[in-house]
């Protein structure tokens, strides 16, 4: 395979150096792309490409040398080609958000550059020619608009955006004399209910704010460093200076003195620390209204999962560091935190139908839950989150309602979770003006493959047209996106990321997006999180193990009989388990994993596999991919007779008990195994290496990313169940032969945690996002607004249209499913 650092320079476009490429080439390469028209109309995947290329040449060394060529190189690049004799069309993507579209005649081989609309076009020739063809289909360029917002050059940047505003921030302020104004007024604007802090209106321009400063640095500097605040609160008044500079007359003199170097020569790291210190963000809301959002009893239940383990977590990091944040800054106000989702009545035994209920181990911190209500009342039941777009205005509404009764007033930072999250933030935020995070977890567009172009196909079952519509109005909307990995951004050198799939794409016969999303956007952060260390620990911390649950974690194990709860036994206790927990979705793979078992003698006889998700009974779930699932297993379990090998433990909903099973797992010198087929993080993942279990996680997605292959655990690929399942049994079998192995894997696995993957690291990150976002909001405010105006046609003429077509939950039940 070609090296992507050849001959190509970023600065020579393909479209200008592929001619003489394929000049020099030209036998070969006209054998090549009659091969790739001979079957007409049709889109080539890259391993297509790279087979066809292959296969249109006979010598071997003439083979490699064009394989090791520029024009190797570039088929190596290319996702995907679209056909249309006697055209070929290259998406060619050389580096991680880098695209170039050109298009090549099959028969002279003249190549020439075109616009990702063109390329576009020529994609939904295949899928609706005729919409392909009107001069006037819709397309959306939100590019358009972001002509004066900075953008990233370097791959390497992406998923750094606060850094990269500070630092373009303090070249914006630094340009002339009057640059300074829009700092001076964003603080002279800030107050805590009607409270002035850090400077009254006496400060009035940036050289009285200088001066009040030096004046009060100096002062600051010649009394006791830990003189509370409020011995020179009157004094500091008498200069114009507020509350808000810190508690102690130390911690004040830093923040003066950040300031003053700010205002004097601003740079980029003293700006994110000035930013890092302003009393901006006291309240914050979460929206996350799908599944069931509790604290007991709801995990692995149908798209419960992840999220709520994420925001739970998150939630008790954010309440920690803002209590830290406000008393350094010298107040004395409580911060609150509120994540509201949607209140269930048929709660299934859940709290999910109580409106108000206190996050646990949090002072200040709430779920509100609020109603789903059409014209004839409030909706009874769960809902999946692939139908909820119709219940999603009404809900912002109410939820907005609620949230300023709740909070008496606006909140500071408002986050959403998921399409439906990041939707109902952007109405709230935007309605309330308020500073707007977005959290994706997962985009579905790149879990369901091509399911932009066959949205037709897809839509009666997933509504993608509303979710991959709502996507777009969120990521635009919003001030900065959060996210947990570089690969969700950007994906890998050879697979785009998560966003990136949204820089140009295409829903045939409905909307054609020629930009997106772009990822070198700086509103792309990076913020990994972590797991509960008070319920993730290592196995080897005995003195912490949690020995209560150990007989019922035993009979759950290893019991004989199949009840409510457990399914199937292992008869040799010996063996070390092969653990995997997840929700029981097509995409999680478990079922996979149970084939690949199955397939695989030796690792059969080396491990016992215990599985946990879903329930037995596909009558006990409403949820249509789970449903397959449960059948699915309990035919694999037959076929392949796995009786005596293998447990299936329904979905387990206590977090405590389950970090337990983990060690009990790590006890067996087991593993643990996420098999998905597509895994945007993945907090079992880092769940399992917390309690010190080795791991071996999928290579697509963000797992890919926790996990340095054979080193802190192992990469699997979930489309080669053989070489994956190989790969687990050789691991079992070193240890066999070694028996420090499993050990030297399980100290890496913790070594790669402590490393990377905090809540408090998180907190920190995602509460600098929040300030520094504040301020560049308003200083990009005609921007923003003429983008905003953009995204509201959008939303009023084609999300809401495209929500009224997904029937109401209240109508399902009388009317017949929609076309698939
Ligand atoms: N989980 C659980 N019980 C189950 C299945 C999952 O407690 O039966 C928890 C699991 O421990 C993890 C979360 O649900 O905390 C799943 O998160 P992950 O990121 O792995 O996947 P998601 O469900 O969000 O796609
Ligand atoms: C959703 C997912 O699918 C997981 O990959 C993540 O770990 C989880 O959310 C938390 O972000």
């Amino acid at each position: 395979m070609a090296s992507p650092s050849m001959s190509f320079k970023r600065s020579d476009s393909i479209a200008e150096s592929m001619p003489e490429a394929l000049r020099q080439s030209r036998y070969h390469m006209k054998r090549c792309f009659s091969r790739y028209v001979s079957k007409g109309k049709r889109i080539m995947k890259n391993q297509e490409l790279m087979a066809e290329l292959e296969k249109s040449m006979d010598d071997k060394s003439e083979k490699d040398r064009l394989m090791e060529g520029f024009l190797g190189y570039i088929i190596c690049c290319t996702q995907e080609a679209v056909v249309l004799p006697p055209i070929v069309a290259f998406a060619v993507r050389p580096h991680p958000g880098i695209w170039e579209y050109v298009k090549v005649h099959s028969e002279d081989l003249t190549v020439e550059a075109i616009t990702p609309s063109e390329y576009l076009r020529s994609k939904e020739i295949i899928y609706d020619e005729q919409w392909a063809k009107d001069e006037h289909a819709l397309e959306v360029d939100f590019g358009a608009f972001d002509l004066a917002t900075p953008h990233l050059t370097l791959p390497s940047s992406i998923g750094n955006g606060t850094q990269f505003i500070c630092r373009f921030l303090s070249s914006k302020l630094n340009e002339t004399p009057e640059s300074m104004k829009p700092l001076l007024d964003y603080l002279l604007a800030l107050d805590r209910c009607g409270e002035k802090l850090m400077i009254n209106n006496t400060l009035d321009t940036v050289n009285k704010l200088q001066t009040a400063l030096l004046v009060a640095e100096v002062f600051v500097s010649g009394i006791h460093k830990n003189t509370p605040f409020q011995k020179f609160e009157q004094r500091f008044q008498e200069w114009g200076l507020e509350k808000g500079w810190g508690d102690t007359a130390e911690r004040v003199k830093e923040s003066l003195h950040c300031l003053s170097e700010v205002l004097q020569a601003p740079d980029p790291v003293n700006m994110e620390k000035f930013f890092s210190r302003v009393p901006t963000i006291f309240n914050i809301v979460i929206f996350s209204p799908h599944g069931y959002f509790g604290q007991a009893d709801v995990l692995g239940l149908p798209d419960t999962g992840g999220q709520v383990v994420y925001i739970l977590d998150q939630v008790k990091a954010f309440e920690e560091e803002l209590l830290l944040r406000i008393k350094q800054q010298g107040l004395n106000v409580p911060p609150q935190i509120l994540v509201v989702t949607r209140l269930i009545p048929e709660a299934r035994g859940t709290k999910c139908n109580q409106e108000l209920e206190p996050i646990l181990d949090t002072k200040h911190s709430y779920i509100l839950r609020v109603p789903f209500k059409r014209d004839h009342g409030v909706l009874q039941q769960w809902v999946s989150r692939f139908d909820i777009y119709p219940y999603l205005e009404r809900y912002a509404q109410d939820a907005a309602a609620k949230i300023l009764d709740h909070l008496q007033g606006k909140p500071d930072l408002i986050i959403g979770n998921y399409t439906d999250g990041n939707l109902v933030a952007s109405l709230v935020a935007t309605k309330l003006g308020v500073t707007q995070g977005t959290i994706a977890h997962a985009l579905e567009k790149t879990k369901y493959e091509d399911s932009d172009v066959k949205w037709k196909e897809l839509d009666g079952k997933y509504h993608f047209s509303c979710q991959f519509t709502a996507d777009m109005i969120s990521m635009n909307t919003t001030d900065f996106i959060i996210t947990s990995t570089f690969q969700e951004i950007a994906g890998t050198k050879d697979k785009p990321g998560q966003y990136e799939s949204h820089y140009a794409f295409t829903l045939p016969g409905l909307c054609r997006f020629v930009s997106g999303i772009n990822v070198f956007d700086p509103k792309f952060n990076i913020a990994s999180p972590g797991a509960d260390q008070s319920l993730y620990f290592p196995y080897t911390q005995k003195q912490k193990r949690l020995t209560s649950f150990h007989p019922a974690i035993e009979e759950l194990l290893y019991s004989k009989v199949d009840n409510d709860e457990h399914i199937g036994h292992l008869a040799d206790k010996n063996k070390p388990i092969i653990f995997s927990m997840a929700r029981l979705d097509r995409i999680k793979n478990l079922t996979g994993l149970v084939e690949w078992y199955g397939k695989n003698k030796r690792l059969r006889d080396l491990v016992n596999l215990v599985v946990v998700g879903g329930f037995f009974d596909p009558a006990k779930s409403k949820d249509r991919e789970e449903i397959n699932e449960i059948k699915k297993m309990h035919a694999l379990i037959e076929k392949y007779q796995l009786t005596g090998q293998i447990r299936w433990i329904k979905a387990q909903t206590d977090r405590a008990r389950n970090g337990e099973i983990y060690r009990c797992i790590a006890d067996t010198k087991g593993a643990f195994i996420q098999p998905a087929l597509y895994e945007a993080f993945g907090l079992t993942v880092i769940e399992a290496m917390n309690c010190g279990l080795p791991t071996f996680a999928t290579n697509k997605g963000g797992p890919a990313e926790i996990i340095v292959d054979g080193v802190s655990g192992f990469h699997i690929d979930p489309y080669n169940g053989e070489e994956s399942s190989n790969k687990i049994a050789d691991f079992f079998e070193k240890c066999r032969e070694d028996s420090t192995y499993w050990t030297m894997v399980s100290t890496a696995g913790l070594q790669r945690i402590y490393e990377c993957y905090t809540w408090k690291i998180y907190a920190t990150r995602v509460l600098n996002m929040g300030s520094v976002y504040g301020f560049w909001r308003q200083l990009n405010k005609d921007e923003k607004q003429a983008k905003q105006r953009y995204i509201q046609l959008l939303y009023n003429l084609q999300f809401r249209n495209l929500a009224k077509t997904v029937l109401l939950v209240s109508d399902q039940a009388q009317e017949p499913a929609p076309p698939k």
